[in-house]
Parts: structure tokens; C-alpha cells; sequence
């Protein structure tokens, strides 16, 4: 089934060249970036001008075409600036969780081939240990902020040098963003130019965001849902981004009423918060008008009474890392929808949903397996040509592992993931990294990971665990606190339960469905 919406031109062109090459007219000396903790911003003349510099500092020291620099900082201005200082230096972004432990970021490093690593002075004991971990010398981490025996972002614009010819064009990778997918390990997802400029303008027909609006972005740039909806997508539109670089409700709420944001993008859990919370009384939200809601399932209820309380319209899309991210969303205009859908899919994109046992396409209100075709799918995974081949077919296809259902209208709701893939508050937890992780410990004979619903019906990693012979000991906090002490917050194991085998294949693969069948008879 193809897009309701007509399809959008996607031109030939780099991100640098479609964000940067017409100015800004009358935007030039309105904020692009806004720090709302601190109320320090940034024209759109200054942002671009320090892109400039970033990239001309880059390129004295050697960087360019085909490299990959990380960057590894919360949210700020300067990580969107150095984001696009990078791509205008011709080379490539890989974008890391600010929550990574030293050998998590050590993973992303050595698989992306980063040879640069921008961080927070705050940041540093993680960032130098991920950097030696990946064979990186301490010269070759740079902090935006000044830190003793490292080149900072003013020692790398203070050089003076002139930015390089741009030679990127649009099919060469702008951005490496790791994801799992739909099995196995965080892997490096390639987005091209093409990619990220087509989502944009994909996003931008369902929106109604003009450069008169204000967008909240506490969400994290370097996931793909703040890179290219909150930061990218506020360049495109010439609005103001409003950053926070952690997320914290009361002065979330605060800066929302001080700057007069206008349009929220959250992910569910802030919905329970903003539908909920006491405090939220506090403050005058009226400037609020939209709030758009991604990364893991609404429920429909919850955001209708966020829409009520806080009298504005509640949207509610869907997408993934591999789609740049977004193929479904509720246009600005369609309040009305049912908000536990995700409504129509973007311009220029295709959509099968496929019956994942007998691979045959289902009908109108069927359940089947969403598969998505569209100039902002993925070139496919870095260095894994069997991930890639396993997610994306032939015809172009994503298989993006979630069940859905469409409605005679061109509505999708998602009702089901048939990948292993867990969310966490919006964020990726990947079972498989959780289970070698677990089998690293000598009382632990074998495991299993799956996504369970906790008493407020979030998802939370759970770990069926099968002990070892010496293993009588063993209870489920120490099981926890194993797992806590080496992965980012976000990856805890919060559930363990102690079984006596873990259900498996004749081929030996974990029966997941078992697991959670297992789950729901309790
Ligand atoms: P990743 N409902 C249910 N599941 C969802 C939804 C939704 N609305 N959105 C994302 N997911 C799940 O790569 C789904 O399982 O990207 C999907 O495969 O971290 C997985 O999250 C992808 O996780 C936007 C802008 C969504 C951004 C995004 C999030 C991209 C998250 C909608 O408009």
C-alpha cells in the first residue's frame, strides 16, 4: 500500500547543501539553538558560521572523506554545531549514547572506525576508557567544554583554517547510529545524505512546523528520533530548538513555560508524567500546542488525557533507526485520529504487512509484519552484510520485526514486535548483548532476556537465568548488580527469575515466544 500523500522531490543534494546553501533571509538573527538551562544561544549566522570553523579545524587535522568522528555528549548547541561541522568537513557522524559505559562506547568506536572522539569534559574517565579500550590515544579525544591535556571546540576553531570544498554528496553516509535491529548486537546503521534529507521532507508534509515554532529537545541528539526530528528538522524549518542536556520534569516544565515552546516531542513515558504529576499544575503550559509522542507504543488513553489536561493536540508516529526514523505519523491536522495508532505512512513510502509464518501479504485489519520501502531506508548495516541481507529484501523492503494493522483509510497501528528487541523508556536494550553479558559469569550455567511489563505497564528487561552446579548461592540482586556495574543505566536487568532450562529450537535458538507466553499464564 502506498502513502495516502502525494510524493515529495527528493533533490540530489548533501544535508550540508540542503540546510545551508540558501541562508537564512530574515532568520539570521533569530536563535537557531536555544540552551534552556542556561538561556545561551545561537543564531542561525553564529551556528553556521562555527560549522564553518568546526569543519575547517577539522580538516587541519587530517580529518575528511571517509573518516568517522563520534561524538559522545549530551545535549547541547555545540553537539549540533560539531554534528554538522563533521559533515561539512566531508566526513561522517557516529553518534553515541551519552549514558554508554567505557566498553560500550569501545564496541561503537572500534566497529564504526572512529578516529576522533568529541565528549564533555564530564564525560571523560568513560570517553578515555572506551577510547584506549578501542586503541585511540588521549590526542585524539577533544572536549567542547576545556579540559586539561586535551584540545577543546575553541582550540578547534581558533585555528583559523578555512573550511574544505564540499565534495559529499547525497549517497555518501552522513551518519552512523547504532541499533540492533532486529537480532544480535548494537549495530552501525548506514544513513546517507539522501536518507536524512528525505526524511525531512517526508516529516515535513504532516507537520504544520514553520520558523515561528518552538521545539523542546531534551530527547537525545544522538539518537536518530532528536537528530533528525528535533535538531534537523528545526534547521530545515528555520524554528528554534530549545535544548536540555539532561531530562528533569520540574525544570523540563519550567523551560517549556520561559521560552514559550510550543511543540513537545516526547517519548511515553513523559506522556504518564504529563498526564499524571502534580507539579504539572504548577505551570502555565498554554503555550504548549502539539505534542508528538514516538520511539515506543502510546497508549491511546494516556495520551488523550495528556491532550485534555494540558488542552492541545497529542500525535502520536512511528519509526525506527534504519527508516532515519520516521514512516508513519499523524499529520498536525488529524487530532482526531485514534491516538493508539500511528497513523499514515510519509510521502514517497510503500508498506506491506506480511503474515510472518506463511509470508503471505494480509488484508485490511489483518495482523502482519510491516515491512517499508522509501528513499529513507537504510543503506543497510555497517561490516554486516547478513544483518542486512536478514532486514532488508531484494526489493528494498525493511523488515522492521513489529506487527501491525491497517485500517481502510491508510491508518497503522502497531500492536506487536515479533523482534527480540526490548525498549526501554524509548531506549534500545538489546537481549543478546545481555545474555553474553550474563554468561560471563561463572555461577551462570545459561540465560534468556526478554521485554516483561512492570506494575505501571512499561517494558523492562527481565533475565530467565539457569544456575550453575556452584551456583546455589546466587540470588537475583546479585544478577542485577552484575549487570548494572558494566551497561548504561538504561540496559539493567530490573526482573530475574531462576529456571531450571531455558526453552530452545532444535537449532538451539532461544524460544522467546516461551518466554513470554510463559509470562502472560502467571
Ligand atoms: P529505534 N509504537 C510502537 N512501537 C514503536 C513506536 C510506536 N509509535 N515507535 C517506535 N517503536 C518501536 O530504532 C518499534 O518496535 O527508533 C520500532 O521498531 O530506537 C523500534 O521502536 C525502533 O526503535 C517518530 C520519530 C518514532 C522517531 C521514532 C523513534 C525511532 C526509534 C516516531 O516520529
Amino acid at each position: 500500500m502506498r502513502s495516502p500523500y502525494p510524493d515529495v522531490e527528493i533533490p540530489e543534494v548533501s544535508l550540508t547543501e540542503f540546510l545551508f546553501a540558501d541562508g537564512f533571509g530574515d532568520r539570521a538573527d533569530a536563535p537557531a539553538f536555544l540552551d534552556g538551562t542556561t538561556g545561551d544561544q545561537l543564531t542561525f549566522t553564529e551556528f553556521h558560521g562555527l560549522v564553518e570553523k568546526i569543519a575547517g579545524g577539522l580538516a587541519a587535522r587530517g580529518i575528511g572523506k571517509g573518516d568517522v568522528v563520534a561524538l559522545f555528549a549530551p545535549n547541547l548547541p555545540q553537539w549540533a554545531a560539531l554534528f554538522h561541522g563533521i559533515l561539512r568537513a566531508n566526513a561522517t557522524v557516529t553518534s553515541a549514547n551519552s549514558m554508554y559505559t567505557g566498553g560500550e562506547l569501545a564496541h561503537q568506536l572500534t566497529d564504526s572506525g572512529a578516529t576522533t572522539l568529541i565528549t564533555v569534559s564530564p564525560f571523560l574517565d568513560r570517553a578515555l576508557a572506551g577510547a584506549t579500550e578501542a586503541g585511540l590515544s588521549a590526542d585524539a579525544v577533544l572536549t567542547i567544554d576545556k579540559a586539561e591535556g586535551h584540545d577543546s571546540l575553541a582550540d578547534l576553531v581558533s585555528s583559523g583554517a578555512p573550511a574544505p570544498e564540499l565534495t559529499t554528496t547525497a549517497d555518501d553516509t552522513a551518519v552512523l547510529p547504532y541499533s540492533s535491529g532486529t537480532t544480535g548486537l548494537a549495530k552501525g546503521v548506514i544513513l546517507t545524505h539522501r536518507n536524512l534529507v528525505a526524511n525531512l521532507l517526508q516529516v515535513h508534509v504532516m507537520g504544520s512546523v514553520t520558523d515561528q515554532t518552538k521545539i523542546m529537545a531534551f530527547l537525545p541528539f544522538f539518537h536518530i528520533y532528536g537528530m533528525t526530528v528535533m535538531m534537523n528538522q528545526g534547521l530545515h524549518t528555520r524554528a528554534t530548538v530549545v535544548t536540555m542536556p539532561k531530562f528533569d520534569l520540574e525544570q523540563f516544565l519550567s523551560i517549556t513555560q520561559k521560552y514559550a515552546v510550543d511543540r513537545l516531542y516526547i517519548a511515553p513515558p513523559v506522556a504518564v508524567a504529563l498526564a499524571k504529576h502534580p507539579i504539572v499544575d504548577s505551570y502555565d503550559l498554554s503555550c504548549v500546542k502539539t505534542i508528538f509522542s514516538g520511539a515506543a507504543p502510546l497508549d491511546g488513553e494516556l495520551g488523550r488525557a495528556v491532550a485534555k489536561r494540558l488542552n492541545c493536540t497529542v500525535l502520536q508516529g512511528y519509526g525506527m533507526t534504519e527508516l532515519s526514523p520516521v514512516s508513519h505519523c499523524m499529520p498536525d491536522d488529524r487530532g482526531d485520529l485514534d491516538l493508539n495508532s500511528s497513523g499514515f505512512a510519509l510521502p514517497n513510502i510503500e508498506c506491506k504487512l506480511v503474515d510472518p509464518e506463511s509470508g503471505k501479504e494480509v488484508g485490511v485489519g489483518e495482523r502482519g509484519e510491516l515491512w517499508v520501502k522509501g528513499p529513507n531506508v537504510m543503506v543497510g548495516y555497517l561490516n554486516n552484510s547478513d544483518a542486512t541481507d536478514a532486514t532488508k529484501d531484494a526489493d528494498g523492503y525493511l523488515h522492521t520485526g513489529d506487527i501491525a494493522v491497517v485500517d481502510d483509510e491508510g491508518v497503522y497501528s502497531i500492536v506487536d514486535r515479533v523482534k527480540e528487541l526490548i525498549k526501554y523508556k524509548g531506549y534500545q536494550v538489546p537481549p543478546a548483548e545481555l545474555e553474553a553479558l550474563l554468561l560471563t559469569h561463572d555461577k551462570i550455567a545459561d540465560t534468556a532476556v526478554i521485554g516483561v511489563k512492570d506494575a505501571e505497564g512499561e517494558e523492562v528487561p527481565k533475565a530467565f537465568v539457569v544456575k550453575q552446579a556452584s551456583g546455589a548461592d546466587l540470588t537475583e540482586d546479585d544478577v542485577m548488580a552484575f549487570v548494572a556495574e558494566k551497561v548504561a543505566p538504561h540496559k539493567k536487568v530490573r526482573v530475574v527469575e531462576f529456571i531450571e532450562q531455558i526453552p530452545k529450537s532444535a537449532s538451539g535458538k532461544i524460544l522467546r515466544k516461551d518466554l513470554r507466553a510463559r509470562e502472560t499464564e502467571q
